[in-house]
Formats: C-alpha cells, sequence, structure tokens
C-alpha cells in the first residue's frame, strides 16, 4: 500500500514517514506533487483533517493520512489551537508565533501555563471511507525558550514529568511520547486490523 502524506512541512512528514517504513508502508508527500492546497476552514482539529483527506483522497485516488496538530494552552483559553501555525499572521515563522505566545503569557504576568499538544489523524480512502485517531500530549509551557531541536512550539514545551522541552529531545525519543506518535500508533492499528 501507498499512503499520500498530506502536508508540507518537512519535520511532519519525517516523524510521520520514519514510523510508516518501519511498517513497510509506503509513502509519498504532498511535496512530490504540484496540487491546489486543501481548504482548512474548520473550527476544529478533526473538521480540518476531514477537509484536508477528502479533498486530496477525491483528487489524487490515493489513500490520504492527513494530520492537524497544534498546541493548546490553558492561561490563553485554548489559543493558538487550530490557529498554531498562523498564530502570528498567514506568512508567520515558527520563531514570531512562539514569540507572540510568550508575549501573551507575560502581558498576564505569567512565567508558565499548563498546556497540551493535540493531533489528530484521519486515513480517507478514495471510496471516501475513513479511520480518525486522536493524540494528546500534556506539559506546559514557559517564557524562556530552550533547545535546538525540533520544531515550532517545541522550545518553550516541557512535557509532564520532565524539566527539558521537546527541543531538548532526540527525534528519537520525541517520537515515543509525542501527540502525533501517539494519534499514529493508533491509526495504523487501525489500518492494520481493516487490511487485515
Ligand atoms: P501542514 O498543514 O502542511 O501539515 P503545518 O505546519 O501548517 O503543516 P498544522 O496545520 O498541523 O501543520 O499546524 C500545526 C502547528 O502547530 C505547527 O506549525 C506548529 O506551530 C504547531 N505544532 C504542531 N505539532 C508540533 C510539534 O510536535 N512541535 C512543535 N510545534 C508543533
Amino acid at each position: 500500500m501507498r499512503v499520500l502524506i498530506a502536508s508540507k512541512n518537512r519535520h511532519k512528514i519525517k516523524e510521520i514517514g520514519e514510523k510508516l517504513k518501519t511498517l513497510g508502508i509506503e509513502f509519498c508527500s504532498l511535496l512530490d506533487f504540484d496540487v491546489p492546497e486543501a481548504p482548512e476552514t474548520g473550527t476544529t482539529f478533526l473538521e480540518n483533517v476531514y477537509q484536508k483527506s477528502s479533498f486530496y483522497a477525491e483528487k489524487l485516488n490515493v489513500p490520504v493520512l492527513s494530520d492537524d496538530s497544534g498546541l493548546v494552552v490553558e492561561a490563553l483559553d485554548g489559543l493558538p489551537g487550530v490557529h498554531s501555525s498562523r498564530f502570528a499572521g498567514s506568512k508567520a515563522t515558527d520563531r514570531e508565533n512562539l514569540m507572540k505566545l510568550i508575549r501573551l503569557l507575560k502581558e498576564k504576568g505569567l512565567s508558565e501555563s499548563p498546556a497540551s499538544f493535540v493531533c489528530f489523524m484521519m486515513i480517507t480512502f478514495p471510496d471516501k471511507k475513513g479511520l480518525w485517531s486522536e493524540g494528546v500530549l500534556k506539559g506546559k509551557v514557559i517564557v524562556e525558550p530552550r533547545g535546538g531541536r525540533g520544531f515550532g512550539y517545541d522550545p518553550i514545551f516541557v512535557p509532564e514529568g520532565d524539566t527539558r522541552t521537546l527541543a531538548e529531545y532526540s527525534t528519537d525519543e520525541k517520537n515515543r511520547i509525542s501527540h502525533r506518535g501517539r494519534a499514529l500508533d493508533k491509526i495504523i492499528n487501525l489500518l492494520m486490523e481493516r487490511v487485515r
């Protein structure tokens, strides 16, 4: 089976692709195709994965694995949430998004807040049937970024039970506990049940 990973984010493609490879599942990504971007206008992660998956499955006629993920910060009433990648504007860099989050926390006089990384995944088949899963990583965000690995908000996210930020984890270590890793394990189990 060959699955299209519906993402152009190289970090995500690497994290998801490495796992699929170990299971002998071939994959390609949106970096290999010249297709228009799917709408991503939902107000929930689940709506967004559904929109993305069904759009590309219909256009390209292959099984499509899409994910939507983001950071949910308690002190900011759940922000940036579904807006995580565009928090500081439509073309914002990871650094700009992260600096905006730090500024909002500091404006509230906070140096940290409980937070979770959330990931929803969906595989849609060309016959439009689909499978979905959810993964959560609990922890806190801090206002002093640390570490040079990972991407996005990793330098300010400290997983529960640790003092290091996710940007101080190796890729393997992060994959084992991350929201995306958990959602991926669950959806792969569902996929294996379906093809068995
Ligand atoms: P695609 O839509 O092409 O997949 P994207 O980066 O826009 O790429 P999302 O819409 O899922 O992906 O946005 C997720 C954003 O949430 C991402 O850009 C980061 O800012 C943040 N995020 C998600 N997972 C993360 C992780 O493991 N570490 C750090 N930040 C993460």
